[in-house]
This record gives C-alpha cells, structure tokens and sequence, in this order.
C-alpha cells in the first residue's frame, strides 16, 4: 500500500522505540526462564520493571503518552511534544490531507500597491495542512497560510484599517491563529483569532506603523507551528510609496527540523527536541529546497528590490547576494529611516524582514544565500537569472558554466 510505505518510517520513529524495549524484555524473560528457572526470571522480571519504573519517576510519570518521552519544557503554555493520539489521529486521516505539488510560494507573487486612501482592505486566510515535498521523495507535512510557505504577501498603505478573517480549513488537526507584526493589540492578533478546524474569525486593525513586517500562527506551541511553516510578510508602505523599481520578489527563510537524516525520503516526523537545540536539518527559502530556481529573472539595468522575511524558527539569516552589492537596505524592514548604502550582507533576524534594492549590471547568475555558507547544503539559496548584454567594463573574464570546484 503507498500510504503505508509512505508512513512506514513516521510508524518506526515513533513506535519502534516502544515496541523494541518491551519485545526485548520478553526475549531475555524467554531466555532466562529456560536456561534459569521460574523464579529467577520472575524475579528479574519484577526488577526489570521496576527500574524501568524508577527511571520514569525522576521526571515523573508522564500523564499522556507523549513523543518525545519525558520532554520537560517551560514555555508560557503547550509545549512543543506530540501527543500519542495526534500521531495516531495523523495516521487516521492520512487521506484527508491535501497533497500539494509545489509548496513554494512564487516569488513574483506580489500585490500592487494600494493607492494612499485610508482605505478599508478585505483580506482572506485560510489555515490549512497539507503534505507536499521538501527534496525528491522528502514529505513533510507542512501547515501553512493559503497552502504555500510562505503564506501570502499581503500589502497595505500606512492609515488603511484592514479587515483580516482567518479560516481555519475543515481538514486541519489543529487550532491556528495569525500574529502580524504590524498590528498593535494584543498578541498582534493572534488571541483574537484562534480557530477550531471549520471555523472563522475576524479582526479589524489599523495600518499605524510603515514597514515590512512578519506575521505568523501563534498558536501554542508557537515555535512548533512555524517550524510547519505558518508565516508571511505584510508590507505596510509608507504613505509616500515606496520608489518604483523594475522588479520585486519576495523571499522567505525558514527552518525544517526532521528526525530523518538530510535527504532521508518518505514522510519526516518533526523533531522537537532537534527544534529546542536549534539545528534544523533543512534551512530554506520559500518552503523547500531548489525552490528559487528558475522563477526569478530580471535585465540588465533593472533595480531589483526583494523582501526578505525570516520565519526561523531559531536561526539568523546573514543574507547575501553573490556577485551583487545591495544598493539599498532597509534594515529590519524600516521604511522610515533613509535606507543603509552599499552592503554586502545584512542580518534579518528571526521573524524580522527587510527589503533591499540594487540595480543588476551584467548579465549571468546571481545566487542569494544565508552567508552562513554551509546552510547552502541545506537548502538555503536561489538564483537571480539577469539577462542582456555585457558589459566589459563593469566586468571581464571567462566565466565556467557548472559548479566547478
Ligand atoms: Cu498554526
């Protein structure tokens, strides 16, 4: 059965550990009782389960069967363990589970922005689980904002109030919320809109601040939900506009943690306790690797502007364009402050963004990485196809196509 291959890895992680230790208590009970006698083996046996006992009181004996075991945390509310009955609940409604070919969110995928009207803008969630592909042959099951990672970009202008309903879609298995950044009340939105699997809620909230803000599912355990993939940005653009620019993509950087080794395929179960240390397995830019391949170009002469949001959940981004220098940047997603000139890389931490703009002068590839530069083998790049003539004076030499080393 393929659902059964598919889960067959998500089964041994989390049973395996179970079913080992007590088939292994049996056989050794098995072996003593016939090379021993009765007993010996049954007093073994009491001695077996006692420490095993004893090993669990320390941490006390846990009240739900949770995975990982013994997993003490001191968060403000839920932690970040799985209850047995979610997993088998998962397993229950594998089928329901919508399989999504691409996870990534294209990059191109901006609105325009609004006229300076102090209007009332309509926007639409949906909160939604879905199963889809880190690498090739890699599941994860991602939750998401609209069905991609990021969620949307959703763009506003300084003034405008913005009416937000957030649905959480009927097939979930859990409750979301949504926190922006750009919202002042309390917890950016997010107790106001904590929704049950079917339901709606809806905030209204004004556009104070100008600025390039993150928003994400803020529901407990937080970190756990955006380490799903629950975030976004929101650009609130001043009421003077932002300058016009020939191109804009919009780039986020997230972290995957699965207790499958880098590249093991089939379903990944989450790794909490990987979370909690802050290695990831996976750090990419729009949900999965290779995910900004072939979907950014621009032209010689172009001033390309990308959004670059850090959904983390633990790391910090030292973004950097190969081959470029950033004209502009708006650190930390400030549009208030003249923008910093002529950097080289600049940090966006977690759930921080900003915004940087240059103008691309010859033509070939550019690659966008976490200069943290063995995150590229975790997936954390993509490339800026520039076309159009070249010019020697800017630069010259022979370039090698490939990755040569
Ligand atoms: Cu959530």
């Amino acid at each position: 059965m393929e659902i059964f291959s598919y889960l067959w890895q998500y089964i041994v992680e989390v049973f395996g550990i179970f079913i080992a230790y007590v088939f292994a208590a049996i056989f050794i009970f098995l072996v003593l009782r016939r090379f021993y006698s009765w007993k010996i083996s049954t007093v073994l046996a009491i001695i077996f389960i006692g420490a095993s006992i004893a090993f669990y009181v320390p941490n006390g004996i846990p009240k739900s069967l949770e995975y990982p075991f013994r997993l003490r945390t001191f968060g403000p509310s839920e932690g970040p363990t799985l209850p047995f009955t979610n997993i088998i609940r998962f397993i229950g409604n594998f089928g329901t589970f919508e399989r999504v070919s691409n996870i990534a969110r294209n990059p191109s995928e901006i609105p325009r922005a609004n006229p300076p009207e102090n209007r009332t803008v309509e926007i639409n969630m949906t909160a939604k689980e879905v199963v889809s592909e880190m690498a090739d042959g890699v599941a994860f099951n991602y939750w998401t904002f609209d069905g991609t990672v990021p969620g949307p970009f959703l763009r506003v202008r300084e003034g405008d109030t913005v009416r937000l309903t957030l649905h959480n879609d009927v097939t979930s298995l859990h409750h979301h919320s949504i926190d922006l950044h750009a919202v002042t009340g309390p917890g950016g939105g997010a107790t106001a809109t904590t929704v049950a699997p079917g339901e709606s809620k809806t905030i209204t909230f004004k556009a104070h601040n100008p600025g390039i803000f993150v928003y994400h599912c803020a529901h407990p355990n937080a970190a756990t939900h955006m380490a799903h993939g629950m975030y976004g940005l929101i650009l609130v653009e001043p009421k003077g506009g932002l300058p016009l620019v020939d191109k804009e993509f919009y780039v986020m950087q997230g972290e995957f943690y699965s207790s499958g080794a880098l590249g093991r395929k089939g379903l990944q179960l989450f790794d909490v306790q990987a979370m909690l240390e802050g290695k990831p397995k996976y750090v990419v830019f729009n949900g999965k690797t290779g995910a900004l391949v072939d979907n950014m170009t621009a032209r010689v002469g172009d001033t390309v502007r990308l959004y670059i949001g850090n959904g983390g959940v633990n790391l910090i981004s030292s973004f950097h364009v190969i081959g470029e220098i950033f004209d502009r940047v708006y650190q930390e997603g400030d549009l208030v402050s003249p923008p910093a000139q002529s950097i080289q890389t600049t940090l966006i931490p977690a759930g921080g963004a900003t915004a940087v703009e240059f103008q691309v002068d010859y033509p070939g590839n550019y690659v966008l990485v976490d200069h943290a530069l063995s995150r590229l083998d975790r997936g954390a790049w993509g490339i800026l196809h520039v076309e159009g003539g070249a010019d020697p004076a800017i630069f010259l030499g022979e370039i090698q196509s490939g990755h040569g080393h």
